[in-house]
């Protein structure tokens, strides 16, 4: 994997008694220090091969789970198309994969481990990457305030936590629509995003390829992989949203199991009560797999089979260890809509299914919006909290205004921050193609880096003890003029190096006093440091303002500011 800068190296850091080690992006600093970051790409492996089996070890010595010969990959439906598509996909390593799953009798998630008080390598991993201590992640886990969100046949993922205590993490969506893209383009999209530090990606893919598409994607993935099954399981009766079942969507869900997929957005929470609610609404139902599940409802006059069949669904999930994402089916999709009786129905049946997976040891996220006002976006958090026993919160911006199409990385990252800071533990992005078309590799990028100065904004403010940290050592490189220090610090290194460069590429000008904003005569930086060295920091200055003061001139003092 090629880092974003010269100056980022990959470093796999010790972490607690035996030979765990986790990894960190070093930034080697000009002025001989060093700074470690948290790190999301991976090791980087050949497309064709996939990533080394981290966990494989650890799973083997629980010994709580089995291979097993589940249904042949090539033999699915949609592997055949895979087959007929050429050799490289039949030739995939996946296709002779024998997937695992709990032995009889077995509770292998980490939930269930951490209510048994049981700490994990998985534990130990992701509290070190955190930089906090093993037994916050167990306890947040066994109350369900956290998720580690690993499939037993995920074994290359690397281990990270999700819940309110922790860093505020960022997920990426790829996927293909019928149109664009192929299999290799799709993993090129993984391995792009999670460079610019996605900490999770959802396969969001659509068409023929599905399954292959899949595969290669999990076997590249370093990071957590999430998919809304029923794209899938609708593909399977070509699109007649009115032909699904709960036996098609069952399968389709034990094929993905079986694959890796680590957590599944499940619309189980459109009840068939809920639809009418929408009726009134500016934007009516905005989620893809919401508005397919109440047309199923509507068209079949019955409950969601994905609410009546739910505790089967747990016992599937449990047994891969699989995460629940209760997807927000009817999240407001205007600021009009925002907090509306269906969005609040919908919320409150995510919370007896929260309590039902819980149940069975099941680890759940909760999803949220979409489109909310900013004076409106903490009560979603609180409601959510209060009412999902503090069950991750996992929302898609929100946007916190509908008038900017072209730029809705960015009216959603307005709310993504606001609403991190009280207290959402994902967010998922949004990209400046939004509402308007398929987002390209650029798109990706924008948005990923957009989410993460998001999340870190709210880390910030919630006080998470390194946060801060990455700030100050980027400031104290710019009052130095390390420029090179200044780009490698950055979130995106490569942006912030060409707008420098653009005006001034000359080798000199990064030691130079000064950049074209200013200039050289007018750096705020350089006079303030010229200050600093005239008249000695505080001391000197504290001096030359009482001389101001005595020639009659007034300085402004916190305590003797006006009051209103
Ligand atoms: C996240 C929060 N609310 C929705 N999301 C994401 O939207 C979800 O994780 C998935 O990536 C996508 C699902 O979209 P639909 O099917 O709800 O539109
Ligand atoms: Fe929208």
């Amino acid at each position: 994997m090629n880092p974003v800068h010269p100056a980022h190296s990959r470093v796999l850091v010790p972490a607690g008694p035996d030979d765990l080690r986790v990894p960190v992006t070093r930034v080697a600093l000009t002025n001989g220090e060093t700074f470690d970051r948290y790190c999301t790409t991976g090791p980087g492996s050949d497309p064709e091969v996939g990533l080394p089996a981290l966990r494989t070890p650890w799973l083997d010595a629980r010994g709580d789970t089995a291979a097993y010969d589940g249904r042949p990959t090539a033999l699915l439906d949609d592997g055949r198309a895979a087959l007929r598509r050429g050799a490289a996909s039949a030739a995939w390593r996946g296709t002779a994969r024998r997937p695992r799953r709990a032995s009889e009798g077995r509770a292998v998630t980490q939930m269930a481990y951490a209510r048994r008080g049981l700490v994990t390598p998985e534990m130990r991993y992701a509290a070190a990457r955190e930089g906090c201590d093993v037994e916050l992640v167990r306890s947040e886990l066994a109350a369900g305030r956290a998720i580690i969100p690993l499939n037993v046949n995920h074994p290359e993922a690397e281990p990270m936590v999700i819940g309110r205590r922790f860093l505020v993490k960022v997920n990426a969506n790829i996927g293909n629509s019928a149109v664009t893209s192929s299999v290799a383009e799709e993993v090129e999209k993984l391995t792009w995003a999670v460079t610019w530090g996605a900490d999770t990606v959802m396969d969001l893919s659509t068409g023929d390829d599905i399954h292959t598409t899949r595969e290669w994607i999990l076997r590249n993935s370093p990071v957590p992989i999430g998919t809304v099954p029923v794209y899938q399981a609708l593909e399977k009766v070509d699109g007649e949203a009115d032909r699904l079942s709960w036996e098609v969507y069952r399968d389709t869900v034990v094929e993905q199991c079986e694959q890796g997929v680590d957590y599944m957005t499940v619309h189980a929470g459109v009840l068939l009560r809920h639809v009418p609610l929408t009726a009134a609404r500016v934007t009516g139902i905005v989620s893809r797999g919401g508005s397919i599940m109440a047309g199923w409802c509507l068209a079949h006059h019955e409950e969601n089979f994905l609410y009546t069949h739910f505790d089967e669904l747990c016992e599937i999930f449990a047994a891969y260890d699989v995460s629940f994402s209760l997807g927000d089916g009817l999240r407001p999709g205007s600021l009009a809509d925002a907090n509306d009786e269906a969005q609040l129905a919908e919320l409150r049946t995510l919370a007896e299914l929260t309590r039902r997976a819980w149940e069975h040891d099941v680890q759940v996220m909760v999803e949220g919006p979409g489109h909310v006002p900013l004076d409106l976006v903490e009560e979603n958090v609180r409601l959510q909290q209060e009412w999902c026993d503090g069950a991750p919160f996992y929302t898609l911006g929100p946007l916190a205004t509908d008038v900017a199409p072209g730029y809705d990385h960015i009216t959603s990252a307005i709310g993504a921050a606001t609403i991190a800071q009280h207290g959402t533990a994902m967010l998922c992005y949004v990209t400046p193609k939004e509402h308007l078309g398929l987002p390209d590799r650029d798109d990706v990028k924008t948005g990923v880096v957009t989410y993460k100065l998001a999340a870190h904004a709210a880390d910030v403010a919630k006080g998470h003890p390194r946060a801060r940290d990455w700030d100050d050592a980027l400031s104290r490189a710019r009052f130095e003029f390390r420029w090179d220090d200044q780009f490698a610090l950055s979130l995106d290194p490569v942006t912030a190096q060409a707008f420098h460069d653009e005006t001034l590429p000359a080798p000199a000008a990064r030691t130079a006093h000064f950049c074209s904003m200013c200039g050289p005569k007018f750096c705020s930086m350089r006079i303030s440091q010229d200050v600093r060295e005239r008249f000695g920091a505080e001391e000197g200055m504290r001096r030359k303002a009482a001389e101001f003061v005595e020639l009659g001139g007034t300085v402004y003092v916190e305590s003797e500011a006006p009051r209103s």
